[in-house]
């Protein structure tokens, strides 16, 4: 048996072609990027590393990190990426669940982490900022440059991303071999990628954006990408004409538009715009088509299926819309209580079917159920409307969730934290609109009586709990939380009193 994935993103690609460049001019080709993943896969194996083990990662933006995920991939392991922003207190709960083999986190984070590795049974290794240096860095390096891939078949288990969900407890959505390799060479094939494609890679690696949609992409077609560590819009701006492809969220095209750099001539040699992971606004993609010429194809995906829909290559790129279903990808709008199909142009629950939709939650067979319909549909949360053309629009979400600058915010988990701040009685956590972020995350409490707490003590206290931008950019106090004749939060409500909140 082959191992599919790596067959699909690494068999083939000629020897001496540039796959990644780095801002200062470094270049990687793929023969020494497939040798730095077979060493890598040999130092996975000295750990102990066997097939079906989780690898998990929480480290900078590096070649290094890249180079760790595709080597798990080759020893036969999934992998699992964690965004450096979570705190060590969310750290725990994701490697207490999914109980790594080995676990690689930065340096500076070592000694906060090492005994929560311990209590979860994983090796810890460090990895540098510059991908080289650190206990895994060194490892990584020392093996031989030969290895042969563990056999993986479509549906063994290539990675665990985590997903945080309605309760406030995250969930591991497991994505097989198949799932990755399939949604790639599809992806590939619509957007029309080859090897002379240079991608603007500036997304963050541990979602499926960047890690996924962006890199195996590339690695699929033998393209190359320029590798940036983060996101700064002067500097997309002075590369894009090195460039081809960029694939950002929302975000990034809004603050392009600030720069008054970004005009049709630096955007001569890109021939694709691609937007997702949260809705981009129906003016941000008439400016930026004014601005540049180029009209803005926007997707849309999750974490559990990765890409579903897309705007097309060729054809009128609908502005508001997601456009239509993938080749082999189906979706359907039904009733979300009974699943009953709706009739064409209806609102109702966005379903999704294919070779992309993953195999489930990591030791939640009772939540995979739940979010399965029996046909094998997934239920993704989002509200959608399919339009006479036949192109998706997502009109809402059935799910309470924020999204902000292309992270998922899950209310409740902020909650929890709030709620559990001394002279905090009980709170609601709200999304309201933000200038730069999409939706900006807001905190509306109801202090205990007598309580000597303010909005920076409130947020102050969730440093240590929460990723940074989990936390509220405002919080407000009242005497009380407006309820339904239910005793629900009317959460309506509180984004309407506070919709200005976050407003420039
Ligand atoms: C940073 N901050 C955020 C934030 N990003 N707050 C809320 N929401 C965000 N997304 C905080 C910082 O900690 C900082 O706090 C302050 O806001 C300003 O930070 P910044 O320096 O301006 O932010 P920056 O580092 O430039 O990051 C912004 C960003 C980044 C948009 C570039 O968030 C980003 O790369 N987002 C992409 C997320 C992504 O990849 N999503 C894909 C998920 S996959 P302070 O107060 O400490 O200064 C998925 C499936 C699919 O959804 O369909 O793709
Ligand atoms: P995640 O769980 O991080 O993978 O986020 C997935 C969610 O992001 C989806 O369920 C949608 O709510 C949202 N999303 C992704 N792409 C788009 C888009 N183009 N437009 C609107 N929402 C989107």
């Amino acid at each position: 048996m082959a191992n599919v994935l790596i067959d699909t993103l690494l068999a083939d690609k000629p020897r001496d072609k540039v796959i990644v460049e780095l801002a200062d001019g470094a270049q990687l080709t793929y023969h020494q990027f497939a040798a730095a993943t077979a060493r890598a896969a040999n130092a996975l194996v000295s750990l102990g590393v066997q097939p079906g083990d989780r690898v998990a990662a929480q480290v900078d933006k590096s070649i290094g990190a890249l180079v760790l995920y595709l080597a798990t991939i080759r020893a036969g392991a999934a992998f699992l990426p964690l965004n450096t922003a979570y705190t060590p207190a969310e750290i725990e709960y994701f490697i207490g669940d999914a109980e790594p083999a080995l676990f690689v986190c930065r340096p500076q984070s070592e000694s906060a982490l090492r005994p929560l590795a311990a209590a979860a049974g994983a090796r810890l290794h460090t990895l540098d900022a510059d991908g080289r240096g650190g206990s895994w860095g060194e490892l990584a390096q020392a093996g031989a440059a030969e290895f042969d891939a563990a056999a993986r078949g479509d549906d063994d288990l290539a990675a665990i991303l985590y997903t945080s969900g309605t309760t406030g407890r995250s969930k591991g959505a497991m994505l097989s071999h198949r799932n990755l390799a399939s949604n790639a060479l599809t992806l590939a094939q619509y957007w029309q990628f080859s090897a002379e494609d240079v991608l603007l890679h500036a997304l963050p690696i541990f979602h499926t954006h960047g890690l996924f949609v962006a890199i195996n992409t590339v690695l699929v077609a033998g393209a190359s990408m320029i590798y940036l560590p983060r996101f700064e819009a002067r500097e997309l701006i002075a590369l894009m004409p090195r460039a081809s492809v960029l694939m950002g969220v929302p975000t990034f095209y809004t603050r392009l538009l600030d720069e008054p750099a970004l005009n049709a001539e630096v955007a001569r040699n890109m021939r694709l715009f691609v937007s997702g992971s949260a809705p981009l606004l129906v003016e941000t993609h008439r400016a930026f088509e004014a601005r540049t010429g180029h009209a803005i194809l926007e997707r849309y995906g999750m974490t559990e299926t990765c890409m579903n829909t897309s705007n097309p290559y060729d054809g009128e790129r609908r502005a508001g819309t997601v456009g239509f279903a993938l080749p082999d990808v189906e979706v359907r709008v039904s009733e979300p209580e009974s699943g009953a199909q709706l009739p064409h142009g209806e609102v109702g629950m966005l379903e999704v079917r294919g070779p992309n939709v993953f195999k489930g939650y990591w030791r939640m067979p009772d939540k995979t159920r739940a979010e399965l319909r029996e046909d094998g549909f997934f239920i993704t949360g989002d509200l959608a409307q399919i339009d006479e053309r036949g192109y998706v629009i997502i009109v809402g979400r059935g799910k309470d969730l924020i999204i902000s600058g292309g992270y998922n915010v899950y209310p409740k988990e902020v909650e929890i934290q709030v709620d559990a701040v001394p002279g905090v009685l009980e709170s609601a956590v709200v999304g309201v609109p933000h200038p730069d972020f999409g939706e900006g995350v807001v905190a509306v409490v109801v202090p205990e009586p007598d309580a000597q707490i303010d909005e920076t003590s409130v947020i102050e206290h969730l440093s240590e709990r929460l990723a940074r931008y989990k936390q509220p950019k405002r919080v407000f106090f009242v005497d009380a939380l407006p309820r339904n004749a239910m005793g629900k939060v009317q959460k309506n409500l509180l984004r309407d009193e506070y919709k200005d909140a976050c407003a420039r």
